[in-house]
């Protein structure tokens, strides 16, 4: 067999240009492209590689203004296509590479995957300690990028050109595979970066990874049958791997026939639109009433394609029915015996069209009309809910965040996408938006990341460039992650960026009034001279003056009318838009019936805090921490 001789940078360019997925008969490139940021680390390696291959490969390359953020914008697209594509991402040694940590976590807590090719130190160690080691005294092979390994699922460090025709292979079949899948780091020293070697042909051919669709197991499949057949009070919950198999049509088929409800989590929200007779809407910490009243009393559970987040489960508090049983569908085996499930470990979409096959021919007939009937009452009441607290009320300068939301949702419909990770707007967003497909949803809360969301906007626009995109930060996030809008302006990206300026971090101050502390730390206020602590005016920031000097078309909205003008300047503008809506921190949505076990100070001199910690006392005996 013949040889190409090729530099290790050169050959991942032409390796990764030759990787394609198939599912359900389609075929089509994995690696979208190359993002990445360049130093000593891959100037002359990746970098080299990318500017002599990167055109006669189609592997185009671009370039963020931070690695954090390149990486949740891989991890955005990669969510947006379904897992069947994603983007890699580079970077050179040191600071460079650990940026990239953050987002690989992300990556990996949503189950999502992003290739990641960090640069590393000398694997000659001729200069050591070359600018940027970390030069640990006593393991002396340790190096910053081994901060990779726990927030990765595969990861591998390539001190010799050859490790590359073994490993690269290995970290594709991790990336295409749905139960694996999440951050896959190769680190690769700068020195070998740049080294040449005679590859084998074969290594660049073209490799078509199947991304598996497991089957049902029968067994499984009759002990749901016989408990779905025997709950009075049965319920779907539905999270992200329902969207990812593209088993919406077939949840939806199934809760009609048998008169099931859903409902929802934040990464499974939009499998079923909001005006679905079966859908009551999110459940848990930020759920709903009619979702909450339905789990809450739910004596089997089906959950599909869903990890049981500790927002979900409220903790494990949102299932109160003494012999509330769980049936797991699931790809991955962790996640189909969580909540001492009976598991079906299956791609969502195959399982839920076996397992209608085996009701139907059992002769399942569905749910009681009495308790179809209650789940349509509590449907009715929740939207009403919804509705009231979208409605605009009060001053017209004194907006809340839930009628920010009503504005935005109104005007962009349930088909944009809207994009959002941290702060209140989570919750808010869980509750109050309206989808109306399973792609208009994309709020990332696996990792619940600040700093996610702008960068995440232009990963969701790359993905599906004909859909709108709106992305919902809240100023803290904006202030931690935003330079991502100079890349949208340089790419002549499209999208609009709401952000609510309601002086810091007002979710985080809820919590810590919930948990007994007075107002510290989580407003941004001037240090105040007397209490020398941040209790002095608020620090006022033209968020409207900074977008607009990072290039985008800036607009500053107070009343619901300046809102509505700003979203429709936006859908007609050329370029990336934000908006800026001063809001009302103390418009708080409340909670629905729900909890979640944020630990509170045993031991304190202030009444606040000893009564919080009564109260917490009290609301652990609501878990059901058996289920396991
Ligand atoms: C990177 C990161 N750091 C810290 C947190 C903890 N945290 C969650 S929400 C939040 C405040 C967010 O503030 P803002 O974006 O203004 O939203 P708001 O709470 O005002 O709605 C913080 C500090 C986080 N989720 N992510
Ligand atoms: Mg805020």
């Amino acid at each position: 067999m013949g040889t190409i001789r090729l530099t290790v940078g050169q050959a991942i360019v032409r390796f990764m240009a030759q990787q394609y997925v198939e599912r359900d008969g389609h075929q089509q490139r994995f690696i979208a492209g190359v993002w990445g940021i360049f130093g000593h680390g891959n100037v002359a390696g990746l970098g080299q590689a990318l500017e002599e291959l990167g055109d006669a490969e189609q592997m185009p390359y671009l370039r963020p203004q931070n690695e954090q953020a390149q990486v949740h914008l891989a991890a955005a697209f990669a969510r947006q296509r379904n897992r069947l594509q994603t983007y890699a991402c580079i970077s050179s040694i040191g600071p460079g590479a650990l940026n990239m940590i953050t987002g690989a976590a992300g990556a990996t807590v949503n189950r999502i995957p992003v290739l990641l090719l960090p640069s590393d130190y000398f694997a000659n160690r001729a200069p050591d300690p070359v600018l940027q080691q970390i030069e640990h005294p006593v393991e002396r092979d340790a190096s910053a990028n081994d901060a990779f390994r726990p927030v990765s699922r595969y990861f591998d460090r390539i001190s010799r050109p050859e490790q590359l025709i073994g490993s690269l292979p290995e970290a594709f079949r991790v990336l295409t595979d749905p139960v694996e899948t999440g951050a896959v780091t190769i680190s690769l020293p700068e020195d070998v970066q740049s080294e040449a070697y005679d590859w084998p042909e074969r290594f660049f051919e073209r490799r078509v990874w199947r991304v598996r669709r497991p089957l049902p197991e029968a067994a499984g499949l009759a002990d749901a049958v016989r408990l779905i057949s025997a709950a009075t009070a049965p319920l779907i919950v539905t999270g992200g791997g329902t969207i990812y198999a593209e088993a919406t049509d077939e949840l939806s088929a199934f809760a009609d026939r048998y008169g099931i409800p859903v409902v929802e989590t934040q990464a499974g929200k939009g499998a079923l639109p909001w005006s679905h007779p079966m859908n009551a809407g999110p459940a848990g910490t930020n759920g709903g009433l009619a979702a909450n009243r339905l789990a809450r009393d739910a004596d089997l559970v089906i959950c599909v394609g869903t990890r049981m987040g500790d927002f979900v489960t409220a903790s494990r508090t949102t299932f109160q029915h003494p012999d509330a049983t769980f049936i797991g569908i699931n790809v991955g085996p962790m996640d189909a015996y969580k909540m001492r499930g009976i598991p079906i470990v299956a791609d969502a979409r195959e399982a839920l069209r076996a397992l209608d096959a085996e009701l139907s021919a059992a002769g399942y007939g569905g749910t009681t009309a009495a308790y179809r009937a209650r789940a349509a009452t509590l449907k009715r009441e929740w939207d009403a809910i919804v509705t009231d607290l979208r409605t605009v009320n009060g001053e017209p300068g004194d907006l809340g965040q839930a009628e920010v939301i009503g504005i935005v949702n109104d005007v962009v419909g349930g088909h944009a996408a809207v994009v959002c990770a941290a702060g209140s707007l989570p919750g808010d967003l869980l509750r109050l938006w309206r989808v109306e497909d399973p792609k208009a949803y994309h709020v990332e809360y696996g990792f619940s990341c600040m700093g996610y969301e702008i960068a995440a906007g232009l990963g969701v626009r790359l993905a599906e460039p004909d859909r709108e995109v709106v992305v919902m930060v809240g100023d803290g996030s904006y202030l931690m992650l935003n330079s991502e809008i100079v890349t949208a302006v340089a790419e002549g990206l499209k999208l609009t960026i709401v952000v609510l300026d309601n002086h810091g971090f007002q979710c985080i101050l809820a919590l810590q009034r919930l948990v007994g502390v007075p107002d510290f730390g989580n407003e941004l206020r001037f240090r105040d001279r007397s209490s020398n602590r941040l209790t002095g005016p608020y620090v006022p920031i033209d968020f409207r003056m900074h977008a607009e000097a990072m290039g985008a078309l800036a607009l500053l909205a107070h009343t619901p009318d300046e809102l509505r003008s700003a979203l429709a300047q936006a859908r007609t503008a050329d370029r990336v838009t934000v908006i800026v809506v001063p809001t009302e921190p103390e418009k708080r949505v409340p909670g629905f019936e729900s909890w979640w076990d944020v630990p509170v100070a045993a031991a304190s001199e202030q009444s606040g805090v000893r009564d919080a910690r009564e109260s917490y006392v009290q609301a652990r005996n609501m878990q059901r921490t058996e289920l396991r």
